[in-house]
């Protein structure tokens, strides 16, 4: 009798532990008697950087679904990517906050969990945003970035070469080499450059260092100084809305960035879409058994 006492005290003191530590994943995945969804992941939602839209998304999607008890983690795509590939080596359960294009996807099996009320939106288009005046100022470069106009496999080779190691420049360099055509069509009537400077924000997201990279690296060829800054995304937006960046190649619309959008109107010019059929939301490693958001509840 005692001993029972004792050990159901030890059980629950273990899950107290457990929820509270949060680095509890790998002591929960091999239970015999099969764990909820939300146990084996300690209700935690794999997050990335706190100005992305995703995580407003998401923030709406724990509301929309009534998962209170669930945590959106904060951190960064480089630490998303991390955990992923930590939890997809020894195939246990994670879910993150995941988009499209994106190289995780060529590098892992994954699946995006069904969204039945649509929080996360349809698809979507990345924008060019320039500031307001850059068409006066610099018209070569407005330009080019109103003509920069790639697919999601265009923009998923540059990444993925760039996973596998290669500089983010050099990545660029090459896929330019490789897409002379393609490059054509964007600088065609473009004014050169002589020596002037371009200020590039951008956010260290995936998609985002791979698309920056080749625009800097075009506008670099045709004769710019490009100086590329990497920012938070509120800052990246606030810096096209006060003039004190040139442009950005990375405004998901219409809903990621709608509150940025809403926020500054006004202050940009939107070029328009520069690469369509973009995704959002919550992304499983195939092995898990579960399809849809509405599935964490259990
Ligand atoms: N992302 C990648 C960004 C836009 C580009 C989906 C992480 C976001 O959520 O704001």
């Amino acid at each position: 009798m005692f001993k029972k006492v004792v050990k159901a005290s030890l059980a629950i003191g273990l899950t107290i532990g457990l929820a509270a530590c949060g680095g509890g994943s790998e002591e929960t995945g091999n239970s015999s008697s099969p764990a909820s969804v939300g146990e084996s992941v300690d209700y935690k939602i794999v997050g990335i950087d706190p100005g992305a839209g995703i995580m407003k998304a998401t923030a709406s999607a724990i509301e929309e679904y009534g998962l209170e008890d669930w945590t959106l983690v904060e951190g960064s795509g480089a630490a998303m990517t991390a955990a992923l590939k930590k939890a997809y080596d020894k195939e246990e359960p994670i879910i993150i906050t995941g988009w499209t294009p994106h190289w995780k996807f060529s590098a892992f099996d994954l699946k995006y969990l069904e969204d039945p009320k649509g929080v996360y939106g349809g698809e979507e288009n990345i924008h060019s945003i320039a500031r307001i005046g850059l068409k006066d100022d610099l018209p070569g470069v407005h330009k080019l970035l109103d003509q920069f106009n790639w697919t999601a496999d265009d923009m998923g080779n540059v990444m993925v070469d760039i996973n596998e190691g290669t500089k983010p420049e050099e990545a660029a360099a090459k896929w330019i080499e490789e897409n002379s055509d393609k490059v054509a069509q964007w600088t065609e009537g473009v004014q050169e450059g002589n020596g002037e400077e371009v200020k590039l924000a951008y956010v260290a997201w995936d998609s985002e260092i791979a698309s920056t990279n080749v625009v800097a690296k075009v506008l670099t060829d045709l004769g710019y100084k490009v100086k590329m800054s990497q920012v938070e995304a509120g800052p990246m937006w606030t810096g096209v809305a006060d003039g004190s960046v040139d442009a950005h190649v990375a405004g998901w619309l219409p809903v990621t960035h709608a509150d940025y959008v809403e926020k500054y109107d006004g202050k940009f010019e939107d070029l328009g879409s520069n690469l369509e059929g973009t995704k959002i939301g919550l992304v499983v490693p195939k092995y898990m058994d579960i399809d849809s958001i509405e599935d964490l509840k259990e």
